[in-house]
């Protein structure tokens, strides 16, 4: 038994869905849904979120809902105003953050009022967790939607473990430059203990926009904010995979589905593809890879067909409704063009459809092809895996989806490549069948055995982690000196060796490095110091060379050293010398080792 869990999420897993006479709740079916739910009732706790809807907020009879869904599912609304839940939703998050984390800077739009309410949004989110928080709760915050979570809650409740795993991906350092307000969320996010990403790869790229913003350092695994570290993760999110090999072995609906489809494509090869109609997810893309294969391929003509579907997203959005006007036309252009009176080459079904019909596709498709232009994950790569038991069927995959690092046994695509794309699925379509078996048994095994279970458990498990490493973290802190003793130490000493760190110890951290130039008051300080003839004084810092002598040229019989060590100034010196190894034998030559533990080529010098 681990804490109490709070699940914090833009969406609940309940939907509101205004009719006629009232509202009406929808069940949402995702994975994240499936795997909160045994978590929650074995550790028990809320899930907190947006119910979908923010029409007539006083009505009684809405109102009843949210109650019975508060007594009944633990699950606790979030009360947007109309503008802050556009603002936020499909303003900042969006149109800002969406676009830009999947490498799309040229979709990015920004509005100040849209950010606002983005952080009002994140503010009235934490007002509802503080509400329900109690002492060893585990604080779980998910996605894109809430980056500056993490440290609202933190400055509320210090003590709190709070995670954050981000779904989608985190872009390139140069890309995420371009982000307006990008400082804000770097510092939302490290107020948590726990910060999970989908792959190694997006970890990494986190890691370069704390370098290149705030010129923050980190581990591979964990990374220093003050004294509280925060831990780091590659996470990759799995399925609940009975919820399609459930439905595959003894659901009526779906054989009858997979049934009705087999008499109807027999004789040819189905591919398949199942998105939401996001310019992320490639659709475009793949219509005309298919155009170019069934252009280039006499033997396919009338042997195949491609099942498109697309469930509508986004649709308030302008570049969500040019996206649907391009593959409406592309649909018309290919059946159009390419096929007979006998053949339909593409089967457009622009809806979302029920997970019994999913799954009965799933089972029928011979090619599964994910042509993500970026992605987090893709669950359906892993969904059409679960569905293939016999080792049938081939998954043609995006290297741009995270699911890519952990499914290589897939043929993998370049989704801007139409041409090798199109080489792809013919060779899909071509394979024999051991190497078939192989490849999807393997992919099989693993994505029943990473399912969304494992991931949920995993993440807790590393959350308690972190926050244990927290006491540790401190207690490994060498012990604070006070005051009167260091005081007492200098006036005995008859050599005082001063090693001085800057950043963080004679200033303050700042938000950009540059803007912690150091005030007259310590100057005059370190100047004081270091003409006091039985004092040593080194300025040692993690700052260049450059930017060391432009700020403390003028303090005369100080050293002063530069990146972290690797260049040394002495107080007389004109110029610095590089820690390289024809210096490294000068150290031997002069140590008389007074000082031991200053490494480098002037260790012995010193005094
Ligand atoms: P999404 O971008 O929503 O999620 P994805 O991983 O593809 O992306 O999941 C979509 C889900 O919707 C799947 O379960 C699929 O079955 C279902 N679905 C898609 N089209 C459908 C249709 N037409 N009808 C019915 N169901 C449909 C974000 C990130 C992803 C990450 C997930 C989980 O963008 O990269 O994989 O979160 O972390």
């Amino acid at each position: 038994m681990i804490g109490r869990l709070i699940v914090v999420s833009n969406r609940l897993p309940l939907t509101l869905r205004k009719v006629d006479e009232g509202w009406a709740t929808e069940r949402s079916p995702g994975g994240l849904a499936s795997a909160m739910k045994p978590l929650l009732r074995r550790n028990g706790g809320d899930w907190i979120g947006w119910a979908g809807d923010s029409a007539e907020l006083d009505r009684e009879d809405r109102r009843a809902i949210l109650h019975d869904w508060a007594q009944k599912d633990h699950c606790f609304t979030v009360e947007l105003p109309p503008d802050v839940a556009t603002g936020f939703y499909e303003g900042y998050a969006n149109q800002t953050l969406w676009p830009v984390f999947h490498n799309f800077p040229s979709q990015l739009k920004f509005e100040s009022k849209a950010w606002e309410a983005y952080v009002e949004a994140n503010r009235i989110f934490r007002e509802a967790v503080v509400e329900r928080y109690k002492p060893n709760d585990l604080i779980w915050v998910h996605d894109y939607h809430l980056m500056l979570l993490p440290q609202m809650l933190r400055d509320k409740l210090p003590d709190a473990a709070i995670g954050f795993f981000l779904h989608i991906p985190f872009p390139s350092s140069e890309i995420f430059l371009v982000l307006p307000r990008r400082e804000e969320l770097l510092e939302g996010l490290l107020g948590a203990d726990l910060l999970a990403f989908q792959t190694h790869g997006h970890l990494q790229q986190f890691r370069a926009a704390l370098l290149r913003v705030f010129g923050m350092e980190s581990k591979i695994e964990q990374v220093a904010v003050g004294s509280r570290p925060v831990r780091l993760e590659a996470l990759p999110i799995g399925i609940a995979p009975e919820e399609y090999t459930d439905l595959l072995k003894s659901d009526k609906t779906t054989a009858a589905q997979y049934a009705e489809w087999v008499a109807r494509y027999s004789g040819r090869k189905v591919l398949l593809a199942v998105d939401r109609l996001d310019y992320t997810k490639g659709v475009p893309e793949r219509l005309r890879a298919y155009a170019h294969l069934l252009r280039s391929s006499s033997e396919l003509k009338e042997n195949v067909v491609l099942i498109q579907i697309a469930v509508p997203t986004r649709e308030g959005i302008d570049t969500y409704q040019d996206l649907r006007t391009e593959v409406n036309r592309l649909v018309g252009e290919i059946n159009g063009k390419l096929g007979t009176p006998e053949w339909t080459p593409l089967v457009y079904i622009n809806r979302s459809i029920e997970r019994t019909e999913l799954v009965g596709l799933y089972k029928l498709a011979d090619v599964c092809w994910v042509g993500s232009l970026r992605d987090g994950m893709n669950l359906v790569a892993k969904e059409y895996v679960a569905c293939k038991p016999e080792g049938d069927g081939v998954l043609v995959l995006s290297e741009f989806a995270g699911a890519a690092a952990e499914m290589g046994e897939a043929l993998l695509i370049n989704p801007f490549d139409e041409e090798r794309t199109a080489a792809t699925i013919e060779r899909a379509l071509a394979l024999d069948e051991q190497e078939r078996c192989q490849r999807m048994t393997t992919l099989h095994n693993r994505v029943l055995r990473n399912n969304v279970f494992r991931w949920g458990y995993r993440f807790l498990a590393l959350l308690q982690e972190a926050v244990s490493e927290r006491g540790r973290y401190i207690d490994t802190q060498p012990q604070r000196l006070r005051p009167g003793e260091i005081r007492d130490a200098y006036t005995r000493a008859s050599r005082r060796l001063l090693i001085l760190d800057y950043d963080g110890t004679l200033v303050p951290f700042a938000k950009r490095p540059q803007q912690a130039a150091p005030p007259p008051v310590v100057l005059d300080l370190l100047s004081a110091l270091a003409s006091e003839p039985r004092n040593c004084v080194a300025l040692m810092s993690g700052r260049s060379a450059e930017n060391l002598d432009r700020w403390f040229g003028t303090v005369r019989g100080m050293w002063l050293v530069a990146e972290h060590g690797a260049e040394l100034k002495p107080p007389s010196a004109a110029t610095w010398e590089p820690l390289r190894s024809q210096v490294a034998h000068r150290l031997e030559v002069y140590s008389g080792a007074n000082f031991g533990a200053l490494h480098g080529p002037h260790a012995g010098k010193f005094c």
